[in-house]
């Protein structure tokens, strides 16, 4: 609950610029890297050294969401953990913090808000008897808390208040802590994972082994194609209701908003169109980013060859269940809760339940109808082609503009502007089967929790770069959301050298 005095000191983080955001790694969020045992994950991250004690200040701030433009205020209010040091944008969720296994992880947070909260990470059952990895107590208002926690589970992990359960964690009082391993087991690859069981560890084993998974292995980078090792991407969804949340920001100082309350308004408020008073939740997001915002983001929807296997680890810290379905590949569940699963699931549609914790690892095999010599589905067979031109890549799709190119508009200043876009790479997407999640504001459709996943190459189709690779030609429509523009790099996944445009056919 914010007194007046508090909305003076509001944060207007506005999402229309995105590439703000593609500044940071990992997810479309600002990046943690804690240790030094991750030196090569934390070169283009923040400067953070591992003497560093991380400081988080509780605070409030208001978001412009995905709607938001000069003639439609579309804001909403948060809780948020906002990062002193390293210095990072408020934003909710929190940033994602990145340890390896048994770094110790010192932290303050200190509390801006009228009642308290706290900072608390789970258990995992099995580990030191289930006790939390680390439970700061509430933290009264003005107050700072300091504390110290051991990375002791590799894999993906909640931190979120969980004081007046759910409110000051829906309120956006959550974040991702991913804990990187730092040993595979004697004769095996790497997994996500302490204790791999005898599936997932093969499933590893395979990616870049087998003639199933040609290509890379997860471990594996490739500097040559700008490609990092150890892929994988957070996906932290939540939902948020304005009407809701004002209502709990505005709520009388040093009294809780009740939680019970705050359920039935959340989750059942009487059906109500007008955007400016149901308080059923409005937007939906993925690493607080819906529509354009998550769909055109390279740390959020993934962007790889075939061939470059990844892990997407689903966290899910709000209140409506979502039903996470991607197109293109078919994912193995290998881990639900903590439990590295026994038989990893091969599907291409699985809940993840509010709370819960869901690892999709993608084998980014390729899309399983380009025919080859054997039939389709698999790369271990020579491509097949028609009228002598190779099916794949798609080299045609590539070639389409519309309108086509050379349609021009004149500018302001009277200048030609090239009107023709480029048609692909096409994004196989990824949407959630719960319908309601995929709209913004009401039923702004298609603004909701969606990704996706782009292919911008192929690992096995004896393309003209080193080791077999081909890249799709990317233009510069593609490139925009690929390159840094401050140093002209590539930051993820394309190579400096992947070839221009082909030129138009007559
Ligand atoms: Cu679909």
């Amino acid at each position: 609950m914010a007194t007046t005095s508090k909305t003076a000191s509001f944060v207007n983080v506005k999402t229309i610029d995105r590439r703000q955001f593609l500044k940071y790694g990992f997810g479309g969020l600002a990046v943690i890297v804690v240790g030094s045992k991750l030196s090569w994950l934390a070169k283009d991250q923040p400067a953070f050294a591992a003497t560093q004690t991380l400081s988080f200040r509780i605070t409030d701030a208001v978001k412009g969401m995905v709607t938001d433009n000069a003639v439609n205020s579309a804001k909403c209010y948060f809780w948020v953990y906002k990062a002193q040091t390293p210095n990072l944008p408020a934003d909710c969720p929190g940033p994602i913090i990145v340890a390896a296994k048994g770094d110790t992880v010192n932290i303050t947070v200190f509390n801006a808000l009228d009642e308290p909260h706290a900072f608390f990470i789970p258990g995992t059952p099995g580990v030191n008897g289930g006790a939390p990895m680390v439970d700061s107590g509430p933290i009264a208002p003005n107050t700072t808390w300091s504390g110290s926690f051991t990375a002791n589970v590799s894999g993906a992990h909640l931190y979120f208040d969980n004081l007046n359960a759910p409110v000051n964690r829906m309120m956006g009082l959550h974040g991702a802590l991913i804990v990187m391993p730092t040993a595979a087991a004697a004769g095996h690859k790497f997994t996500p994972y302490d204790s791999p069981t005898t599936g997932v560890q093969k499933l590893y084993d395979d990616f870049g082994s087998s003639a199933h998974f040609p290509g890379l292995a997860w471990e594996q980078g490739d500097p040559l194609t700008n490609t990092p090792p150890f892929r994988q991407y957070v996906w932290l969804d939540h939902q948020a209701s304005p009407v809701l949340f004002a209502e709990v920001g505005n709520w009388p100082a040093n009294l809780d908003y009740p939680a019970q309350q705050f359920l039935d308004r959340f989750l059942r408020d009487p059906f109500n169109p007008d955007p400016n008073r149901t308080r059923l939740p409005q937007y939906f997001t993925i690493n607080g980013q819906s529509g354009f915002f998550s769909h055109f983001n390279p740390h959020i929807t993934p962007m790889v060859r075939a061939g470059e296997p990844m892990c997407v680890h689903i966290l899910n810290a709000g209140l409506w269940y979502h039903s996470m379905h991607l197109h293109a590949n078919h994912m193995y569940i290998t881990c639900v809760n903590g439990v590295v699963q026994e038989n990893p699931l091969w599907v291409d549609v699985w809940n993840v339940e509010p709370m819960e914790r869901v690892d999709y690892t993608i084998p980014a095999m390729r899309i399983p109808d380009v025919g080859t010599a054997r039939g389709i589905g698999l790369p271990d067979a020579p491509l097949i082609g028609v009228n002598g031109r190779p099916c794949y890549p798609p080299v045609e799709e590539m070639d389409l503009h519309f309108p086509p190119l050379g349609t021009k508009a004149k500018d302001a200043a009277g200048n030609d502007v090239e009107l023709g876009q480029r048609m692909s790479p096409l994004c196989y997407p990824m949407h959630d089967h719960a319908e309601p999640t995929q709209t913004a504001q009401g039923g702004n459709y298609n603004l909701g929790l969606i990704s996706g996943i782009y292919f911008t190459g192929d690992r096995n189709a004896n393309g003209t770069l080193p080791g077999g690779v081909i890249d799709f030609p990317v233009d510069a429509d593609f490139r925009i959301a690929l390159i840094d523009e401050a140093t002209g790099k590539p930051i993820y996944g394309i190579s400096a050298t992947s070839p221009p445009a082909p030129p138009m056919r007559p």
